[in-house]
């Protein structure tokens, strides 16, 4: 064994754009289980000028399929954007179905108790895995994939659609943990638990693909303070703060904790913003075993690797400077039903020094 390569963290960014109105915008699609922190994150990128959400593809995972499709939609459309298409995907995961589902966190409908109007749009008619491979194969421009459920979907594209699957610009994948252990089981986080087949299929597919764990995601936490700043931003950002309410009542008598980590809405700053998160390449292997390790992912730190297949695992993050990012787009989504997100020229970028 050698000590390989110095295992200094790798930074690109952030990319920042004088002007986020005249500049392209990424192209993005996010693959999700809505699920309260989901539904931040997708109102995160729809106030954010760096991207376009061109689709939204549901997975099982923190409720049902059709829970989480029935909620995407109308997360859309409480943001005003019912124009966004919604395809729903899996409804399972690969191989063994996932054990239990996360409604004592998320509520039993997946909102925090939260009752959205219905949205006036009908589900996309075509499975999610072929609404990824056309955008994926139309798209001028490289796009970007925010997966931030099981992983089922994007495993089912490389399958299905391996050609589609290989034009993705880059995959940023909420999940697993290195040095933190897990969160539904002692070793698992919840989304690759919730379907290991599909993450280990993923994980080693060679996408370029950023790894956003519970490592970088634990120390980010929304305070009731955080919240209140945006509750009275508008109707929106009400919502949001409504969602929230059951989130933080969960981790306080969870954990003690008084805030909520937003795990989904921290993988969403580093699609919307690249380099927001210091990461690593490693080799990183998935536990699809039935024991007590079921859903790790084991992830090789004891030197950068040089694969192929490696993946850039999160290893740090400036928590305060994500938290304000997030905090100052909710403000920003200030507004009611079917009107575009605002590009305001406020300054709510992350600060450009990481700190552990
Ligand atoms: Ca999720």
């Amino acid at each position: 064994m050698t000590s390989g390569a110095p295992a200094t963290p790798r930074r690109v960014g952030p990319v920042w754009w004088d002007d986020p109105v005249t500049r392209t915008r990424t192209p993005l699609v996010i693959d999700t289980d809505p699920g309260i922190d989901d539904a931040l994150a997708i109102l995160l990128a729809l106030a954010s000028p760096e991207v376009d959400l061109r689709l939204v593809t549901t997975v099982h995972g923190n409720v049902e399929l059709a829970q989480t499709t029935e909620n995407a939609l109308r997360v859309l459309h409480l943001a005003g954007r019912s124009d966004v298409p919604v395809a729903a995907g899996a409804g399972t995961s690969l191989v063994v179905p996932q054990p239990e589902r996360a409604g004592h966190v998320h509520g039993v409908a997946g909102l925090g108790g939260v009752v959205l109007p219905p949205s006036p749009a009908a589900v996309d008619p075509r499975p999610a895995v072929t609404a990824l491979a056309d955008l994926l194969t139309t798209s001028e421009e490289p796009v970007t994939v925010a997966a931030i459920g099981p992983l089922t979907n994007i495993a089912l594209l490389l399958a299905v659609y391996p050609g589609a699957a290989a034009r993705i610009g880059r995959l940023i994948v909420m999940g697993g943990s290195a040095t933190r252990g897990g969160n539904v089981t002692a070793a698992a986080e919840f989304n690759i638990w919730a379907d290991p087949e599909a993450a280990a299929v993923v994980l080693r597919a060679g996408l370029p693909t950023v790894l956003v764990g519970l490592d970088v995601t634990l120390p980010t936490v929304l305070t009731a303070a955080d919240i209140a700043r945006f509750a009275a931003a508008g109707p929106v950002a009400a919502q949001a703060a409504a969602f929230l309410g059951q989130y933080v009542d969960h981790a306080r008598t969870a954990y003690g904790t008084d805030g909520v980590v937003v795990h989904d809405a921290l993988a969403l700053t580093e699609a919307i913003v690249p380099g927001t998160l210091g990461t690593v390449l490693r080799d990183v292997v998935v536990d699809t075993g039935p024991g007590a390790g079921r859903g790790q992912t084991l992830v090789d730190r004891r030197a950068a690797s040089t694969a192929p297949d490696a993946v850039a695992v999160a290893e740090q993050v400036d928590s305060e400077a994500a938290v304000g990012f997030l905090v100052g787009r909710l403000v920003d989504l200030a507004g009611g039903a079917d009107r575009a997100p605002q590009t305001s020229g406020r300054d709510t970028r992350p600060s450009d020094t990481i700190q552990s």
